[in-house]
């Protein structure tokens, strides 16, 4: 009989194989070593995979595969211990459905469709141990190891504060086994890898590693070091005593016997209020002080978890449903400058896109140069991404290994602006790079622009970054000046615009025109002149010639300005070109209105054009016009495209009918009176 490797089980022998050896080599390194080279999601789909041959083909699940056995085997060093009542595992929830499927089976194994009671807990991401307690003395600490022997770490959990060495109380049973996880706080991860960088030592790869590696010194002085905590999930053995009859009640009494317990644990009642959960806790997680992977859900009463039983390995009655993973591994293509508004040259890593974090992610800020010194980047490293939360994504670390790296291209800063070619220059405190082109580099023509149409300053609706970098590109524009001559044609012929779009734009940008001073001199883009900034100067001067004309002193004076900004402001309008681009604004009918000088004061209508009409019944129109000034109005008297507002009082007539032709909000007097009780 000749061999025919081609057949579909030869095939799923050698991949069975393959994947067998690559997770044990990847456990060893990760459990043993404690220096992974894949990311726990990688590993999870290599697992993944085993597990759905090995369901294909039942024969190929031998005892060893990496399947049947959760962790590695305990180290040599340490005394092996059993656990009498083995410590099972967790089977996995991948999405809101599994986590429905779950109650499904749960409710026909019971044979009972009511809702069942759950305790939904974090699932922290540190090391599952077990504590014998015997009369309420600490006597043994073990790993969970493969699940039936755990090593003995007995002298190394006692160094933990939040492990009791005698429990509180009397009311325990005489042989207590309580299970729970030990982690490491981010705070304290922090502060030992800030201690091992200092002594030029390896830092640790995660909190999860930093806690493995301190439970598995042999030198329990050195784990005493370590600011390890311990939260208890369940107990083990017990023996003699009375328990309670659920989960939730059992956490209350290791709580009351001095265990640590998670804060953010909740009974509910049915799966939809788990899958709330879940959505509740993910808003969490990244604020949290600890590393969690996931949320495990438990069946709270004892009676029902005894009747449902446990297959496999893992009770039937409990479920982990994790979280994507915040770190994957992958490729760094290249590294790209992008030149900001400001001139600033910023690195950004383009990457082989990788799945993390929920989205899938392809660039990641490397903020400045000392960033990519202090990972050693190079191109075509091989890297793990982080993105945390909604956070930006992040190069954590390079992972290629010294051997593989060394002669891969190093990353080249740009010695002249990469869009201008203008000459770059370094600010001497901070670690910035920028492109000294002002107004002759595109980027940062665009990047200007960009910010002009923002939201925050002359908001210009449909003015999009895309329709921008190629109003530039085709010379259409080359200052925000130039925006209001733009016409319907001109932005017809654009890529993906329309006509009715182009006259959209074209009206918005009419409408734009018509803007306030604090508005303005926000979108003007000064450094440092953010959005409170930008009011602070408009109140206090009132008008932009009074800012133009304004000395260090003069500027000095408003409130949060300091040297650094007072010096940008008056650069700013000192440079010809900037000046220029002002008188064209005004010539292009861009108005901004004078607002009553107040000093320092914010008042809450400054900017704003007024008009009032009809008749008042509370107040003559002269009191009306007087409380509108004091907010920081200005009043006139007749209608326009500048008017903010119109106050229309009885048989009000033209102007009412102008403001609605042109569109200007308009309100009555019970309107206004609320308005100025609320401002008073
Ligand atoms: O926070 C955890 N990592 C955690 C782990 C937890 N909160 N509860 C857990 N409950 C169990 C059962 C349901 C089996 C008592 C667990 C684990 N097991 C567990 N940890 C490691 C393997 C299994």
């Amino acid at each position: 009989m000749s061999d025919t490797p081609n057949s579909d089980f030869d095939l799923a022998v050698k991949a069975a194989d393959t994947l067998r050896s690559q997770l044990n080599s990847h456990n060893y390194r990760y459990y043993s070593l404690d220096d992974p080279k894949i990311s726990d999601g990688e590993y999870d789909q290599l697992l993944r995979r085993l597990e759905n041959l090995e369901a294909l083909y039942p024969v190929l699940r031998s005892a060893d595969s990496p399947t049947q056995r959760v962790g590695s085997a305990p180290l040599a060093e340490f005394e092996s211990v059993e656990h009498k009542v083995p410590m099972l595992s967790l089977a996995n929830a991948f999405d809101d459905d599994e986590l429905r499927d779950f109650e499904r089976r749960l409710q026909s194994r019971l044979d009972d469709d009511s809702a069942l009671s759950f305790v939904c807990e974090p699932k922290l991401d540190g090391v599952a141990v077990s504590l014998l307690y015997h009369d309420g003395v600490l006597v043994q600490g073990a790993t969970r190891g493969d699940g039936f022997r755990g090593e003995n770490i007995t002298a190394n959990v006692r160094t933990i504060a939040s492990i009791p060495l005698k429990l509180h109380g009397d009311d325990f049973p005489p042989v207590l086994e309580v299970r729970g996880e030990i982690y490491l706080p981010r705070a304290g991860f922090d502060a030992i890898n800030a201690e091992a960088l200092a002594k030029d030592e390896k830092p640790f790869v995660n909190p999860r590693n930093a806690a493995a590696g301190s439970l598995r010194q042999l030198d329990s002085r050195i784990t005493a070091k370590r600011p390890l905590e311990m939260c208890a999930y369940s107990l083990g053995l017990a023996e003699g005593g009375t328990l309670p009859d659920t989960h939730l009640a059992t956490m209350q009494r290791l709580k009351e016997w001095g265990f640590l317990t998670n804060s953010l644990m909740e009974s509910v009642v049915g799966i939809e209020a788990c899958v709330d959960y879940y959505q509740r806790l993910a808003a969490l997680r990244a604020g949290l002080a600890y590393d969690i992977d996931g949320i495990v859900y438990k069946v709270d009463s004892f009676r029902l978890q005894e009747a449902l039983g446990f297959v496999a390995r893992a009770p039937r009655w409990a479920i982990a449903r994790k979280f994507p993973a915040e770190e994957a591994r992958t490729r760094l293509l290249d590294v790209e400058f992008q030149v900001g508004r400001t001139g600033a040259i910023t690195p950004v890593a383009r990457l082989e896109p990788v799945f993390v974090g929920g989205v899938t992610v392809s660039n990641a800020t490397l903020h400045n140069e000392d960033e990519i010194q202090r990972l050693g980047l190079r191109i075509d490293d091989q890297v793990v991404v982080r993105r945390a939360g909604d956070v930006i994504p992040q190069i954590a670390r390079v992972v290629t290994s010294d051997a593989d790296r060394a002669d891969l291209p190093a990353i080249v800063f740009p010695t002249t602006c990469p869009v201008c070619g203008s000459a770059l220059q370094r600010s001497e405190e901070q670690a910035v790079l920028r492109c000294t082109g002002g107004l002759v580099c595109a980027a940062q023509r665009k990047e200007g622009i960009k910010h002009f149409a923002s939201r925050k300053a002359l908001d210009i609706d449909g003015l999009g970054d895309k329709i921008i970098d190629q109003l530039v590109d085709a010379k259409l524009i080359h200052t925000v000046a130039d925006l209001f001559t733009l016409t319907v044609e001109q932005l017809a012929g654009l890529d993906r615009m329309a006509n009715k779009s182009a006259t959209n734009l074209v009206a918005a940008i009419v409408v734009a025109r018509q803007t306030t001073l604090p508005r303005l001199l926000y979108a003007l883009g000064i450094r440092e002149v953010g959005e409170t900034t930008a009011k602070r100067l408009a109140t206090h001067f009132g008008s932009l010639e009074k800012l133009e004309e304004a000395n260090e002193e003069a500027l000095l004076a408003v409130s949060d300005v300091g040297p650094v900004v007072a010096d940008f402001v008056r650069q700013f309008l000192s440079n010809p070109d900037n000046l220029a681009v002002i008188a064209s604004l005004r010539e292009a009918g861009v108005a901004w209105p004078d607002i009553e000088a107040a000093g320092d004061q914010v008042l809450p209508l400054a900017g704003q054009v007024w008009v009032l009409t009809g008749t008042l019944t509370a107040m003559s129109r002269g009191q009306g016009k007087e409380q509108l000034e004091a907010l920081g109005a200005k009043v006139t008297g007749s209608v326009s495209a500048k008017t903010t507002c119109l106050v229309a009082g009885e048989s009000a007539g033209s102007k009412l009918e102008k403001a609605r032709s042109l569109g200007v909000n308009v309100i009555d007097e019970a309107e206004f009176l609320a308005l100025l009780a609320s401002e008073a």
